[in-house]
C-alpha cells in the first residue's frame, strides 16, 4: 500500500529522549465520527456526556516531551470550510470515520482526497481511524482502504499514512483501546523523524498565509474606507441639496411675503435717467421733434422735453397752425367751423 501503513504496529520507544518540541495537530472527519471522543481518551479525559462541537475544541496534551496543541475541528457541513485554514501550521492530522455508517463513506472519500491534495497538506503524516469497530457492520482497514480510494491518493501526493481499526469509547487514557494508542505514537514518530524539516515547512507556509491574510484585511479595510468615504460624500451631496431647496422654498416665501401688499416705488431704468442728462443715444421721438414742432421750430425747443421727468405728461403750448398755411388763411387763428347737415337729395 506505498506510503499507507495498516495494521497494529507498537511504536511506544521512538518518542523516548525527544527534547520537547512545540507540535499542531488537527483531528477531523464528518460530525458524529467520534472525533472528540478520540481526543479525550488519548488525553486520559472522562468521556461522558461528550457534546457535539460548534466550531472546534483545543486541547493541549503533554505527551513525553512533546508539547502538541490538537485542534478538533467539528465536522458539520456548515464549518468543514475552516479545516484547510489550519492546514498550513499543523504536522499531521488524524482523520476519524465511522466505520458502521456505511453510506457516508463516499462523502469521506472526497473530504479525504481534498485534504490530502492541498497542497499545505501534500506529504504530511496522516492518522485516519476507523472508529466504532464495536458496533455491527463496521468497516475493517481492508474494505476501508478500498472505498475510499486510499492507496492511490496517498501515493500521489506523498503523505504517509496509516490506518487503525478501534473504538473510542473502550477507555480513557492508559486504558483508552491499544490500536488508537499506537496509531497516535506512529503519527507522533513521523512528525519527530522529520521535526525540523517539517517546522521549517509550517514556519514558511505560516507567514506566507500570515501576510496573505494582512494583504487581503488591509484590501477589506480599502473597501470600507472607500465605500464609507463614498457614503459620506453621497451623505454631504444630499444635505446640500436639501439645504439648497430650502434656501430656495424660505427665498420664494420671503420674497412672497416681503411683496404681499406693498406698493413700490417707481424706479427709472439708468439709461433713461440718463436721456435727461442728454447723454444717451437714445432719443424720444415724441420728446425731441413734436415738442420742438409745436414749439414752432423756437430754439431751445428740447429743453422743456429734457427737463421733464419720465413718466410726466409733457405740458404742451396750444395748437396753431403752420405760418404758410396762416398766410393762405390769415384768419385762420379766429377760423370757426360751422357744421350743417344738407340731405342728399338736395345735391342729386
Ligand atoms: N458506539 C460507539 N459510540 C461512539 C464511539 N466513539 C464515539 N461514540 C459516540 O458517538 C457520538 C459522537 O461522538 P463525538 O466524539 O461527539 O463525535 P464528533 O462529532 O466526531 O466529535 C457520541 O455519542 C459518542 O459517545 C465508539 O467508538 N463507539
Ligand atoms: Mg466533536
Amino acid at each position: 500500500m506505498g506510503n499507507c501503513v495498516s495494521g497494529f504496529k507498537r511504536q511506544t520507544s521512538s518518542t523516548v529522549g525527544i527534547k520537547q518540541r512545540e507540535i499542531f495537530i488537527a483531528v477531523v472527519g464528518v460530525d458524529d465520527a467520534g472525533k472528540t471522543t478520540v481526543i479525550k481518551a488519548l488525553n486520559g479525559d472522562s468521556l461522558d456526556g461528550v457534546l457535539p462541537t460548534v466550531g472546534f475544541n483545543r486541547f493541549d496534551l503533554k505527551f513525553k516531551k512533546l508539547k502538541i496543541t490538537v485542534y478538533d475541528l467539528g465536522g458539520d457541513v456548515r464549518i468543514r470550510d475552516i479545516w484547510s485554514s489550519y492546514y498550513a501550521e499543523i504536522f499531521g492530522i488524524i482523520y476519524v470515520i465511522n466505520a458502521a455508517e456505511q453510506r457516508r463513506m463516499t462523502e469521506n472519500k472526497t473530504l479525504l482526497l481534498n485534504m490530502i491534495k492541498d497542497v499545505n497538506m501534500q506529504g504530511k503524516p496522516i492518522l485516519l481511524l476507523l472508529n466504532k469497530q464495536d458496533k455491527p457492520g463496521a468497516l475493517d482497514e481492508v474494505d476501508a482502504a478500498e472505498q475510499l480510494d486510499l492507496s492511490n491518493a496517498v501515493n500521489r501526493y506523498k503523505s504517509p499514512c496509516r490506518v487503525e481499526t478501534c473504538s473510542a469509547l473502550k477507555g480513557t487514557g492508559k486504558d483508552c483501546d491499544p490500536p488508537m494508542r499506537h496509531g497516535f505514537n506512529w503519527l507522533l514518530e513521523q512528525i519527530e523523524n522529520k521535526y525540523s524539516e517539517m517546522e521549517a515547512r509550517v514556519t514558511a507556509a505560516v507567514t506566507e498565509l500570515k501576510a496573505r491574510q494582512a494583504k487581503e484585511r488591509q484590501e477589506r479595510m480599502a473597501r470600507i474606507r472607500a465605500k464609507q468615504e463614498a457614503e459620506e460624500a453621497a451623505e454631504a451631496n444630499a444635505e446640500q441639496e436639501t439645504s439648497i431647496d430650502a434656501t430656495s422654498a424660505a427665498l420664494e416665501n420671503g420674497s412672497a411675503k416681503h411683496f404681499r401688499n406693498r406698493v413700490l416705488p417707481f424706479e427709472p431704468l439708468p439709461q433713461i435717467k440718463e436721456e435727461g442728462n442728454n447723454t444717451s443715444p437714445y432719443r424720444d421721438p415724441f420728446l425731441s421733434t413734436s415738442s420742438a414742432q409745436l414749439n414752432g421750430g423756437r430754439k431751445n425747443s428740447r429743453t422743456s422735453s429734457s427737463s421733464l421727468g419720465v413718466g410726466q405728461v409733457p405740458h404742451l403750448p396750444p395748437i396753431s397752425p403752420p405760418q404758410s398755411l396762416q398766410r393762405r388763411l390769415p384768419s385762420m387763428n379766429n377760423l370757426s367751423v360751422t357744421a350743417s347737415v344738407v340731405p342728399i337729395s338736395a345735391h342729386s
